[in-house]
């Protein structure tokens, strides 16, 4: 690393590299390797397509793949810094939402390792997600300006252009080297409109909702709220849907390929409902190019494959096909087509493509048209099989498929954490970095009281960390010896931050009442709430006015402490996540597809508090029940619920008086003192009418699990098994296994 050298020698002498330099310097090396990294070639090409891909800062993932982590470490420190403060130098892209975005990242991360060939396809949002501000215990947005220099995409020449009725677009392409672990490189594009005008947004997060083609990649995911926040969207996905099968249209015939063999050269992985246009745009391409109706569909249909990501239905897109007329008029006649065909293969309403309300449903688009469905862990594809999609199920048996998620190791153990990384290398070789099956090795050290001793010292030395770094953002002062206790995911009632708001209130209760808690607690949340969605807010709204009160409360701040970090994104997860004891993950059965946050904090010790849903489910047989604390009602009872509609919160409230109590603290005297009475009154009510996610259903058990677990955290030793036990059992939730899995039964690439 000579680059590194010179510049030590020109600018540590005179003492003068600031953090910035050093990033700089740090980002060109890593450009000029990445540009000498060969492509991955293959004869079949995956195409992932996705609304999010939510990157996380790149440095050090990039050094990590390049190979060159502990030499860059090295000159880092030379130079009188560390890693982290050189990281936090660069601005995290803000193109992604949540899991979903975080998982399209951690796939494309592991498409290269595994040195398969398939580039991402999505938007260049100008500035993402929003920003997050508290202001007055409410959440604020800001615009989220990510796009700077020295950036790791870089600008490409493109002659696409994509019609609307009034208007053609063109597009201008961002590309992004991925490069795999010590491997090739594939590419990540993304697409903007030319016409883009980022001073049409005032006042926070507004802009002229109409101005298409001023706004379409000003933010992910703008305000649906109104109608003309739901066309943009579909001016948005038709945008990329077209850029992206019009590059791989292209693609196909620089190559040579005939366009009626492309599913023996293309697959396309559509990532939930917001890339379905994409196989209505390929089929309206492939009858331009003089193909049949007939014979488009059938080619598209062997191409094109659909992962699910959800039952929740606001995220099952359906469309008016009166917006649709408006937005994408080309598309209407294969859209009628198509609901005609499907109607040949079952004449089941449910199956339609078009609802008897005249909404187009955009899954049953792929589902029909696309040759593989899955869901994204074991209990999440069988619901789909057996309740949501069961009608398709028996048509299509042979398309549904299950894919648990996983993430990439290399930015959730390696990158962030490590110390623990090093340690493992200490105690199992080097193995693992390339086969995370190997880890199952660690839990030879179960009856090792040294190393149980040093994974509690390094889970000690990240909260250390961590309260260091939320002190520098915040201001605020953690006890880093009280108990870690973290739920950090996107606001969302079925999440149920807001069972977790009420544990609190039990807690605080208690301290008032003279009963304290062994060992000081911090609640640490970090999440957004959609700027539209109001009881989300609510909760926020809630959990900061708890945070306050707390803080202020002399009797009780001793032992409790509530921390919301503030605009919680990736960078923040690597940060929180490697020091945290408990992996709150309190969905209402059936409703977290998977979740991914939960292989993070398993991976990295932290031991999951969580409902049988998603991929806890498989979390705790592979860990091990008795190394989590799984509770709550199973999927089977609360699917039955909702069919009978026999849930009514208001009873539990009625007949059980500590519930009773806490959920009128919500509206007590202390709550009303800070907060805002509006906001506090409609969540309370709405707790109390209608807890659509059956907060109070699974309360009870919640408050006595999780009493259980604060006390066992006291006997350190056995704690210690657990966590070991946990990491030694998180290597089948790595990205690679889940990809190897796609590959061998969807991709099929070489
Ligand atoms: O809510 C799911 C989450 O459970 C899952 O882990 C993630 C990745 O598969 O996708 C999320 N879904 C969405 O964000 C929207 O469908």
């Amino acid at each position: 690393m000579e680059e590194f050298l010179k510049y030590t020698k020109q600018k540590a002498v005179k003492g003068k590299a600031s953090a910035q330099d050093i990033y700089r310097i740090l980002v060109k090396e890593c450009k000029k390797r990445m540009e000498k990294t060969p492509y991955v070639e293959g004869d079949k090409k995956l195409y992932y397509i996705s609304a999010e891909f939510l990157l996380g800062k790149m440095l050090s993932s990039n050094l990590i793949n390049l190979g060159i982590y502990d030499e860059a470490v090295a000159f880092v420190e030379k130079m009188g810094y560390t890693m982290a403060e050189i990281q936090d130098v660069e601005k995290e892209p803000s193109l992604g939402n949540g899991g979903l975005g975080r998982l399209a990242a951690c796939f494309l991360d592991s498409i290269a390792s595994l040195n398969l060939c398939g580039d991402g396809i999505g938007l260049f949002y100008h500035f993402g997600l929003f920003e997050q501000k508290f202001v007055n215990h409410k959440q604020m947005e800001l615009p989220n300006v990510w796009i700077e220099e020295p950036s790791w995409f870089t600008k490409k020449d493109t002659d696409i252009q994509v019609s609307f009725p009034h208007m053609t677009l063109k597009a201008v392409q961002y590309d992004m080297d991925v490069i795999g672990y010590h491997g090739k490189k594939n590419t990540l594009h993304l697409f903007d409109v030319e016409s883009v005008d980022e001073s049409i947004v005032k006042d926070g997060i507004s802009f002229d909702k109409t101005a298409i083609d001023k706004n379409l990649t000003l933010f992910l995911y703008p305000d649906d709220s109104d109608d003309d926040g739901r066309l943009l969207r579909i001016y948005q996905q038709y945008f990329m849907v077209s850029c992206g099968a019009q590059m791989i249209l292209a693609d196909c015939k620089k190559k040579g390929y005939p366009l009626d063999k492309l599913y023996e050269h293309v697959v396309i992985q559509i990532n939930d409902t917001h890339p379905t246009m994409v196989i209505l745009e390929l089929i309206r391409l492939l009858r331009e190019e003089g193909m049949s109706l007939k014979k488009a569909c059938a080619i598209v249909e062997k191409s094109c494959a659909y992962t699910n990501h959800t039952i929740l239905a606001e995220a099952l897109e359906t469309w008016p096909m009166a917006y649709l007329k408006t937005v994408v008029p080309q598309l209407v006649e294969i859209i009628e087509a198509l609901d005609l065909a499907a109607a040949q293969r079952s004449d089941l309403p449910s199956l339609a493509i078009i609802g008897e309300d005249e909404r187009v449903h955009m899954a049953h688009i792929d589902i029909h048209f696309g040759k593989s469905i899955n869901g994204v862990a074991k209990l999440h594809t069988e619901i789909l099989k057996e309740s949501e999609l069961h009608d398709f199920y028996n048509l299509y048996p042979e398309k549904f498929n299950n894919k648990t998620n996983g993430i990439t190791f290399r930015r959730w153990l390696y990158s962030c954490n490590p110390q623990l990384t090093h340690q493992i290398e200490k105690w199992i070789g080097k193995d693992f970095y390339e086969d995370a099956s190997k880890l199952t090795e660690l839990s030879k050290l179960k009856n090792d009281e040294e190393a149980l001793q040093t994974l509690l010292d390094i889970k000690q030395i990240k909260k250390q960390e961590w309260v260091e770094h939320i002190y520098r953002k915040q201001g605020i002062v953690i006890n880093p010896d009280s108990i870690f206790d973290t739920q950090v995911k996107r606001l969302h009632e079925y999440k149920r931050q807001q069972m977790n708001a009420l544990y609190i209130i039990y807690k605080y209760l208690k301290v008032k009442a003279g009963e304290k808690p062994v060992r000081p607690i911090t609640f640490i949340f970090g999440a957004k709430a959609a700027p539209a969605y109001t009881i989300a807010k609510d909760i926020i709204h809630v959990l900061l006015c708890l945070q306050d009160i707390i803080a202020n409360d002399e009797e009780v701040s001793p032992y409790l402490q509530i921390c919301f970090i503030e605009n919680y994104n990736v960078s923040e997860a690597e940060k929180v996540i490697p020091a945290s004891d408990i992996s709150e993950q309190i969905s209402l059965a059936s409703k977290e597809a998977s979740g991914t946050g939960n292989m993070k904090f398993m991976l990295n010790g932290a031991l999951t508090l969580g409902t049988r849903d998603g991929a806890n489910v498989e979390i705790a047989q592979l860990a091990g029940e008795e190394n989590c604390t799984m509770f709550g009602k199973s999927s089977d009872e609360v699917i039955e619920h909702y069919a009978k509609q026999d849930y009514c919160s208001k009873d539990f409230y009625e007949q059980d008086e500590l519930i009773h109590t806490l959920v009128d603290f919500l509206i007590g005297e202390e709550m009303t003192s800070i907060g805002d009475e509006t906001s506090l009154s409609r969540f309370y009510h709405e707790l109390l009418n209608k807890d659509w996610f059956m907060t109070l259903l699974d309360l009870r058990e919640y408050i006595d699990v999780k009493e259980h677990m604060l006390e066992a955290y006291e006997d350190r030793h056995a704690w210690s098994v657990k966590m070991l036990e946990n990491i030694a059992h998180s290597g089948f939730f790595s990205s690679d296994r889940t990809i190897e899995d796609y590959n061998r039964e969807i991709w099929k690439l070489s």
